[in-house]
């Protein structure tokens, strides 16, 4: 039987028999807007097993993919069973494509499970695909599931800020870590990686990060109960790795006992919840405005009949209004 003939709900079967084919066909359906995606999240929802979710981010080039490739290697050689979503936009499809031949390399394919998430056409894009995509992971049985974007918009480091635990990696140079401060990555990040320790000025950039952690310590940014390390690593030949793994771990142990970890699925599921309802709202949004009477409205506004404060009450009425009662998405 072909896969993309088979319901959600069969898919979904198949996954928690650790069913590749029909976890790849799930985390289809989830990228894409509509009844699917939602009917995906709904039946995959309560068979969370509470897999960490580990976002690993910083920017293009700082060596993310062949960091994760060797994070899951190690992972996998401890019995565990790592998903990875690559988020690339600067290159969807080599992007996964190159982060899985690595992989490959290291033999684990039947192991762990790799995939690049495209998101074109979704109107709560990555911000909802990826709550998803993990939620599905999760009920296959993957764990931990380690997340890798591109660290330079606004979605990417709010994917990042929703991991459990965030991995910021940056790279020598001039002012890399100052860059990362300024993209919002100081105040996510709970563990920082100065990779490709073995070029010049590794040394530079683990001082400025201490400085700039030590200021955002003192103007309350981060937990006052968890100082972030910074880990030097060469992803190259693997030097470092186990001590990224081990501080993973030591923040995964300060989730639990400090009620960090508590707070943050509490605001991850706020988070989602908002996002949904945006998404809601602004595709209603569009209908209601494309709709004839509507169109006769902006016409108003635009000749100045009409104020755009009066014109936006009346749209968010209708919008409001509309929504009960549609189930299309
Ligand atoms: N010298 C050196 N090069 C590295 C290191 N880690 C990654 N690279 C190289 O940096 C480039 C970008 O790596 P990639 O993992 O694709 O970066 P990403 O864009 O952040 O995912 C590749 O050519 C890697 O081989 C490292 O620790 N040292
Ligand atoms: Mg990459």
């Amino acid at each position: 039987m072909n896969i993309r003939d088979l319901a959600p709900r069969d898919l979904v079967t198949r996954a928690l028999d650790k069913d590749r084919r029909a976890v790849g066909r799930l985390l289809t359906l989830v990228e894409r807007a509509g009844p699917e995606s939602d009917q995906v999240a709904e039946l995959t929802h309560p068979l969370s097993r509470g897999a960490p979710v580990i976002g690993i981010t910083g920017a293009p080039g700082s060596g993310k993919s062949t960091l994760v490739a060797k994070l899951v290697a190690a992972m996998t050689e401890t019995r565990e069973r790592p998903a990875v979503l690559a988020v690339d936009p600067s290159s969807p499809l080599t992007g996964g494509a190159i982060l899985g031949d690595r992989v490959r390399m290291a033999a684990i394919d039947d192991v762990a499970f790799i995939r690049s998430v495209a998101t074109r056409g979704h109107t709560g894009g990555l911000a909802l695909a990826i709550p998803g995509a993990v939620r599905v992971l999760d009920a296959a049985g993957y764990a931990p599931i380690l997340i890798e974007t591109v660290g330079v918009g606004q979605v990417e480091v709010e994917i990042a800020a929703t991991a459990d635990t965030t991995v910021v990696v940056v790279t020598p140079g001039m002012g890399d870590a100052v860059q990362a401060n300024k993209a919002g990555l100081l105040e996510v990040g709970d563990i920082f990686v100065v990779n490709k320790a073995d070029q010049p000025g590794a040394g530079d950039t683990r001082r400025d990060l201490e400085l700039m952690l030590d200021l955002s310590h003192v103007t309350g940014h981060q937990d006052a109960s968890y100082r972030p390390p910074i880990v030097s690593t060469n992803a190259l030949d693997g030097a470092g790795i186990s001590d990224v793994i081990a501080a993973i771990e030591a923040h995964r142990r300060h989730l639990g006992h400090s009620g960090q970890g508590a707070i943050r699925r509490i605001l991850r599921a706020r988070h989602e919840i908002a996002t949904r309802v945006d998404a809601r709202l602004r595709s209603r949004l569009g209908m209601v405005l494309d709709a004839p009477g509507q169109r006769q409205l902006v016409e108003d506004v635009a000749a100045g009949k009409v104020s755009t404060v009066e014109a936006a009450a009346q749209v968010a009425r209708l919008v409001v209004g509309a929504e009960g009662t549609d189930r299309s998405r």
